[in-house]
C-alpha cells in the first residue's frame, strides 16, 4: 500500500464551507501608498472583522513590509456574493516601481494615507498621481484612505481632500472617494469594504470580476 501524503500545503485563509456554489466570483483589490501609511494594519483589520479566528492588529506589531500580503476575504450577505482578494504591497520607495505590474490584474485600487505625517502629504500626492496617470489604472475604482483618524494630531479629512483635490478632477470620469478611517481602531473599514465592493460590481462589465 502506498503511504498516504500529508497535505503540508499552506493555506493561510481556508474558506468557510456555508459558501454556496454560486459564490464564484473573486475581485482583486491593491493596497498602496507610502511606507508607514497602515496597509498592512488595515488588511489585518479586515481580516479580523470578516474571518473568524482572525486576531485584531495591535498598534507596532507589523513590521514594514518587503515584498506582499494577500488574503482572501469572502463577503456575507447583504454585500454581493464576491471573494475580495487584497493585497497589501510594501510602500517603501523602492518597492513602489514593482507596483506597476499588479495594475492591470486589479478590480480597485485602495490608496492609504497616513493622516499624521503631515511632511510627507505632497510626496503622497504625487505618488498617487503616478498611479491614477498609469494607463492600466484607467477606469478603476480608486479609494482614498485617511487613516489614523484616531490621532489626535491626525488632518480632518477635508484637509486631506483639499491636497488631493487636483487629483480628484481627473478623476470626476471613475469612482473615486475619500473615506476616513482608523485601520487600528476600525472605524470606516467596513464602509470602505462596502464602498469597494459595490464600485467593483459596478464597474463589472469593464474589468470583470474572476470566475473562481
Ligand atoms: N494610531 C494608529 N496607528 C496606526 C493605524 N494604522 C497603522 N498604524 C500604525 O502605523 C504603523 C505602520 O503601519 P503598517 O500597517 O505597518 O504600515 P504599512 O503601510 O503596511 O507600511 P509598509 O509595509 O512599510 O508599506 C504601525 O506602527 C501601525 O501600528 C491607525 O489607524 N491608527
Ligand atoms: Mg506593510
Amino acid at each position: 500500500m502506498r503511504p498516504q501524503r500529508k497535505n503540508t500545503r499552506y493555506c493561510e485563509n481556508p474558506l468557510p464551507r456555508v459558501y454556496n456554489s454560486t459564490r464564484v466570483l473573486t475581485a482583486l483589490t491593491r493596497l498602496l501608498g507610502l511606507d508607514n501609511a497602515g496597509k498592512t494594519t488595515l488588511l489585518e483589520k479586515i481580516k479580523s472583522i470578516y474571518l473568524s479566528h482572525a486576531p485584531a492588529p495591535r498598534q507596532g506589531a507589523q513590521p514594514p513590509t518587503v515584498g506582499q500580503n494577500m488574503s482572501t476575504i469572502p463577503l456575507p450577505s447583504p454585500l454581493p456574493p464576491i471573494y475580495l482578494k487584497i493585497w497589501d504591497i510594501g510602500g517603501q520607495e523602492s518597492l513602489r516601481n514593482l507596483w506597476t505590474q499588479y495594475y492591470t490584474s486589479s478590480h480597485a485600487i485602495v490608496f492609504v494615507v497616513d493622516s499624521t505625517d503631515k511632511a510627507r502629504i505632497e510626496e503622497c500626492r504625487d505618488v498617487l498621481e503616478i498611479v491614477v496617470d498609469a494607463e492600466d489604472t484607467e477606469g478603476i475604482p480608486i479609494l482614498m484612505l485617511a487613516n489614523k483618524q484616531d490621532r489626535e494630531e491626525s488632518l480632518e479629512v477635508e484637509e486631506i481632500k483639499e491636497v488631493f483635490n487636483k487629483i480628484a478632477e481627473r478623476l470626476s470620469a471613475r469612482d473615486s472617494r475619500v473615506l476616513p478611517i482608523s485601520a487600528l481602531t476600525g472605524t470606516g473599514v467596513k464602509e470602505s469594504v462596502e464602498w469597494l465592493v459595490t464600485r467593483i460590481m459596478r464597474n463589472k462589465e469593464y474589468r470583470p470580476p474572476l470566475m473562481r
